[in-house]
């Protein structure tokens, strides 16, 4: 027997269910359209991996078990975008939201969950702002800008680079990773030798990088997304500027080497804010669980919004209830094992004791450089 559900004090039920059935609806963002569209597929592909392992737990809410239900927007990256599909997940009634992908879409977002007391984890978004806001529902499981941005400027100084150039996308993450780099590698005796800027849907960077190449850098900074960063790689090579190519966790995907063309190795090294895949407890499993489902490799944020759902979910589970008002409560004090780690968040929402890893490539794959 089929019939509607409307449970008082419990908001985010709703839908069609069997009568010992309730539906808790989970929303997720990211770019599934655009030049991101990997990477939003992606994240789209680990919440669906959680949603499904979600669904033969068999956990209960008000007496009835909970068929978990992903709610699933496309953001395209873009901010305005980002705010109406924000929109629309709350008047989906869902109960908690995992994204967005982008540090440039979930800002703006969140301000809407706030305002709706509908909580959210970001997987993937990393400018510090976000959490900065002092909303109480906004939460991050993965490293922020100031570590990632530093890492690689610390790494960079370490490593004997005197001359670098940075460029970014003009986007609230790729603005806000180049800061960080910049102030980092500053304070370590680097000279920025050359500043430029592009936008995140640009191919063609061979007017920025004539001016870099008259700089003689021995290190380029990129802050921005792997559509760009791999063109950029191919051009570099092209104009003869053999400078190592730095950047943060928006280059570091399994596509970069795809995107570069046969020029992604060990000139790349890249921050990501977590531990490698190999050192993560559920790393392995996770991996072969994405592999068989979707015969494709893990991007960089899919094990994060596995856990983030997760996370989201044993709220709910806990709380034994939808009300957004309990559930930040409930996920302030959260502790649990993810695939990626232990989980827990400090008093801003952001992840305690996150890690932070450098890759390089070698062959066409991402690999760490401490293993
Ligand atoms: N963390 C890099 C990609 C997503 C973003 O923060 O915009």
């Amino acid at each position: 027997m089929k019939l509607t559900l409307t449970v008082l004090g419990f908001a985010a039920i709703s839908g069609l269910a069997s009568a010992q059935e309730v539906v808790v609806k989970l929303g997720h963002v990211a770019p599934l359209s655009g030049p991101q569209a990997h990477y939003g597929k992606d994240n789209e592909n680990g919440a669906k991996l959680a949603i499904a392992d979600l669904n033969t737990k068999g956990w209960t809410l008000g007496g009835r078990k909970i068929k978990w239900e992903l709610v699933s927007e496309d953001d395209a990256a873009d901010p305005k975008l980002g705010t109406i599909v924000a929109q629309k997940l709350v008047d989906a009634k869902v109960a908690g939201v995992i994204g967005h992908l982008n540090s440039g879409t979930t800002i703006p977002a969140s301000k809407i969950y706030h305002d709706s007391k509908i909580p959210q984890i970001t997987p993937s978004a990393t400018n510090p702002k976000y959490t900065q806001q002092g909303y109480p529902g906004a939460f991050r499981n993965i490293a922020n800008d100031n570590a990632l941005g530093a890492a690689v400027a610390i790494f960079a100084a370490s490593t004997g680079a005197k001359n670098a150039a940075v460029i970014d996308d003009r986007t609230a993450y790729g603005q806000g990773v180049a800061e960080v780099f910049k102030k980092t590698a500053a304070a370590r005796g680097l000279n920025l030798v050359a500043e430029e800027y592009t936008n995140d849907k640009a191919t063609d960077f061979r007017a920025i990088l004539t001016k870099i190449k008259s700089r003689n850098p021995d290190t380029v900074f990129y802050g921005g997304m792997d559509a760009q960063a791999g063109p950029m790689l191919k051009q570099m090579k092209e104009m003869g500027i053999n400078a190592r190519f730095l950047g943060g966790d928006g280059i570091c995907s399994a596509e970069l080497a795809k995107l570069g063309e046969g020029n992604v190795g060990s000139n790349v090294i890249c921050a990501e804010g977590g531990d490698a895949l190999s050192k993560m407890p559920g790393g392995a499993a996770f991996q072969k669980q994405y592999k068989d489902a979707y015969k494709a490799d893990i991007q960089v944020y899919a094990p994060y919004v596995y856990d983030a759902t997760m996370a989201m979910a044993t709220a709910i589970n806990t709380a034994q209830s939808t009300d957004g008002t309990k559930l930040i409560a409930t996920l302030k004090a959260l502790k649990m094992s993810g695939v990626t780690g232990a989980i827990s968040f400090d008093a801003t929402g952001e992840l305690n004791n996150a890690a932070v890893t450098l890759n390089t490539y070698k062959d066409g794959k991402k690999l760490p450089l401490v293993k």
